[in-house]
């Protein structure tokens, strides 16, 4: 690990849907076409137009990105990926960690040096709060590392106080 992509990371305790990152990473179904949690939120927040442009889309497969216009959001663009709802098999983490990547590859080809990701399948998909922390920020930190040409700025938008404790244990964790 080096210092270049510890300074690249943050967490926060806040509500995605009022972040100021240039993209903002939905927690989305395969149909794209809105839901619950995290997902319901940015909908709101963006207004009717994002459910009409992602009708465009046709759906994304678990693990994959795709890429629409903010609307009312204070960030340019959505990136919706689709997380594996929670099976206790190794598959998981394997769909899990392309939800991370995918994203950040896809923020990367848009040219955007700044993106919030919410904890992507450990709502309603079940996903063990812990263990897909570890995913997360061993995905992000990889990327980072594969891509030190590239700037860019990573927010971990925990909803509570417990998940961005969860998040901050885990990352002293990986870090000592
Ligand atoms: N900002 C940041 N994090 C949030 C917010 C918010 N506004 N709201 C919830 N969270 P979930 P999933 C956290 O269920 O598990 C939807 O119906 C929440 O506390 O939103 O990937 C989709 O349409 C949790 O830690 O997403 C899918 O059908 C995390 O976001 C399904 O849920 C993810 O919880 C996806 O399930």
């Amino acid at each position: 690990m080096t210092e270049q992509w510890c300074n690249n990371i943050r967490f926060e305790t806040m509500d995605i849907t009022k972040a100021d990152t240039e993209c903002i990473v939905n927690a989305a179904n395969r149909s794209l076409l809105g839901g619950g949690g995290v997902d319901g939120a940015i909908h709101r927040a963006a207004g009717p137009e994002l459910l009409a442009e992602c009708r465009a889309l046709h759906g994304c497969s678990t693990g994959e990105a795709k890429i629409t216009k903010g609307y009312r959001l204070n960030t340019q663009y959505v990136i919706h990926t689709v997380g594996p709802i929670y099976s206790g098999t190794e598959k998981d983490a394997v769909l899990l960690r392309d939800c991370y990547w995918n994203s950040l590859e896809t923020a990367r080809s848009y040219g955007l040096h700044s993106i919030a990701f919410p904890a992507i399948s450990t709502g309603a998909y079940g996903y063990p709060l812990e263990a897909a922390t570890e995913i997360a920020l061993k995905t992000v930190a990889a990327w980072l590392k594969a891509n030190p040409q590239y700037d860019m700025e990573v927010l971990m938008a925990c909803y509570n106080h417990k998940t961005c404790e969860i998040y901050k244990k885990c990352w002293e964790k990986y870090r000592s």
